[in-house]
């Protein structure tokens, strides 16, 4: 059996529900025996207060987002794009600081979260990539800086490769680029371990961390699909819907990948399980100088497991120049 069986499976059940409870005691205290890359922080609000409003698209799909931060910085905006089966809420984090010196759009991807499961069928990263260019049409944005997790990152490179004069750079998380992650196999040079990934374990190599912070208490989880859809008799068939988009999606090659005119890095937690390691690898190589970027000790939620590194790396690359570096094409 091939590892992107599993890898599809776990790639769904990881964002969906909260498998990594026991990180946090009933009081609310971290529990330090579990490592950092299964921790499963809970979500919060965005720093506007949640309020957004529907696009409602031409062909009929209906798409939430929000708009906030410094509308008038002089930096490029940035475009949030959360993973699968997710909302906006995924990226609290990252939104709410970057607001605090730019212009920050998140959407919450059709079907999912605030946007209803209705008048589509099925999922494609092309339509994602063509909803995101259609709000920033109606926004009257022409370009952005892309932060995408999981699919969100995914769909930030379909945006690069097609719509090149309208993305500025793309900080990708954990994204893949070919569905059964086979691609370009275990044999790529600078991946060395069985999966393509660390999937080692507090018991097998693991190493706790002593935090003596305290998180928030948990309680029932406000961001998910049926507390946040108009539609929510329709989660289910998106929890469904998505992971078929998984098995099949993406399939791209270097030819795609170096279509891309703009900076990006390929970023992953050295610790995904459910992205291989070669994604990021073959991300990283095709293309045209892209950087890498894998964090330690954490996996792919990353951007909720390590905030403060996830937000330092993620600003340091909003705000590099790219001084003569990269060439003119
Ligand atoms: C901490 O987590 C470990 C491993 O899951 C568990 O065995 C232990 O009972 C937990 N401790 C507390 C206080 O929750
Ligand atoms: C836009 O979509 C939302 C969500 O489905 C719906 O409530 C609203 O009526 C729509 N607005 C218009 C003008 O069609
Ligand atoms: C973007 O480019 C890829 C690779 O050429 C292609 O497969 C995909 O259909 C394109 N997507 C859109 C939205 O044009
Ligand atoms: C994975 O997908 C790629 C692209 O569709 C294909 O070329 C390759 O043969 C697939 N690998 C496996 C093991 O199915
Ligand atoms: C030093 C150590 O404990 N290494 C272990 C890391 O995990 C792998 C896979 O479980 C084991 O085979 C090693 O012995």
């Amino acid at each position: 059996m091939r590892a992107y069986n599993l890898v599809v499976i776990v790639k769904g059940i990881l964002l969906l529900s909260s498998t990594a409870i026991a990180a946090f005691s009933g009081s609310g205290a971290y529990n330090a025996s579990v490592p950092r890359w299964q921790w499963d922080p809970k979500l919060h609000p965005l720093a506007n207060r949640d309020r957004g409003q529907y696009l409602n698209l031409s062909s009929g799909v209906d798409v939430w987002y929000t708009s906030f931060g410094k509308i008038h910085s002089t930096k490029t905006p940035v475009l949030l794009l959360h993973g699968g089966i997710g909302n906006s809420n995924q990226m609290f984090n990252q939104a709410n600081y970057l607001a605090k010196t730019r212009r920050v759009i998140l959407q919450d991807t059709r079907g999912q979260g605030r946007s209803p499961f209705t008048n589509f069928d099925t999922f494609h990263y092309d339509d994602f990539a063509r909803d995101a260019i259609a709000l920033l049409d109606y926004l009257k944005i022409p370009k952005v800086a892309v932060v995408g997790w999981s699919d969100g990152a995914i769909t930030g490179l379909n945006m690069a490769m097609n719509y090149t004069s309208r993305i500025e750079r793309v900080f990708a998380h954990g994204a893949n680029v070919q569905a059964n992650q086979s691609i370009p196999g275990l044999n790529d040079p600078i991946i060395n371990s069985d999966s393509g990934s660390l999937d080692s374990d507090f018991r097998t190599n693991g190493t706790a961390y002593a935090a003596n912070g305290r998180v928030r208490k948990r309680a029932a989880d406000a961001y998910t699909c049926e507390s946040l859809s108009p539609m929510p008799e329709r989660c289910s068939a998106m929890e469904s819907g998505v992971p078929k988009m998984w098995s099949s999606e993406p399939n791209w090659g270097p030819e795609a990948l170096a279509k891309i005119r703009c900076p990006v890095w390929s970023v992953d937690g050295d610790h995904d399980v459910e992205v291989q390691r070669n994604q990021a690898d073959a991300i990283a190589a095709w293309v045209p100088f892209a950087g890498q970027l894998i964090l330690p000790q954490v996996g792919h939620q990353a951007l909720l497991q390590d905030v403060t590194f996830f937000n330092f790396a993620m600003g340091y690359f909003l705000d590099m120049e790219y001084d003569g570096i990269l060439p003119s094409y």
